[in-house]
């Protein structure tokens, strides 16, 4: 069973996504663990303090370094041979062939939610990946680790249901991005099902299909 652990501000943000759908199923049948990890509990002194102002001056908070390095501890306890993750927009850029990679390897993953402004950069030191999601700024790092989370337990053997998405799997092998598809009926306030779909000739379905995925990567 693959464990996923996340340290956040936020663990609200994330408990109804990891408790919904695939995610909810893969976890309910023993595929997948998850664990959400409250910074704020690891924050320094009575007031749990967690960020702080950044020396040589500056506007806004960064995450202090006490409270990251004791959470990943905790999660490093829990998963000694799980691999840290921190999210930046400064990362790797996410894609399909490495969530197919993390979806087969036999570790758990933790991720850092970076959060405000950013955080001390004493927490590289513990990380084994820093990953981004695109070329773009978000106020943490919560989205991200939901995206990159849903997209690897999805490809975990078992987790995917249902004879029609395991079809659309090995069509794709993970590199061919869906064609368009339709349901009833086949025609709806003038728009009409593309007519080979309703053809019953396997054959040219198949190859309008392959001619109307987008290839990834
Ligand atoms: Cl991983 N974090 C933040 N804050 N913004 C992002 C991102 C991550 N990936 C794209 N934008």
């Amino acid at each position: 069973m693959k464990k996923f652990q996340v340290i956040t501000l936020f663990p609200e943000m994330l408990e109804g996504v990891l408790n919904s759908s695939m995610m909810w199923k893969a976890q309910k049948e023993g595929l997948v663990s998850f664990e959400l990890i409250n910074l704020r509990e690891f924050g320094v002194g009575p007031r749990q303090q967690v960020d702080d102002t950044p020396y040589g001056g500056g506007d806004g908070m960064l995450l202090r370094p006490e409270p990251l390095f004791a959470a990943v501890k905790k999660a490093k306890q829990n998963d000694p041979t799980a691999k840290v993750v921190l999210m930046t927009p400064r990362g790797e850029r996410w894609k399909q062939s490495v969530a197919r990679e993390w979806s087969q390897v036999d570790h758990g993953y933790i991720f850092i939610c970076g959060r405000y402004e950013g955080y001390d950069e004493r927490i590289v030191t513990l990380v084994d990946k820093q990953v981004s999601i695109g070329d773009y700024v978000l106020t943490g790092g919560e989205i991200p680790a939901m995206a990159i989370i849903d997209s690897v337990v999805r490809l975990i053997p078992g987790v995917l249901g249902g004879e029609a998405s395991a079809e659309i799997e090995s069509f794709s092998d993970g590199e061919t991005l869906e064609f368009p598809q339709y349901t009833k009926p086949a025609e709806f306030e003038d728009l009409r099902v593309p007519d080979v779909l309703l053809s019953g000739n396997h054959a040219e379905i198949a190859k309008w299909r392959q001619e109307n995925s987008l290839k990834s990567d």
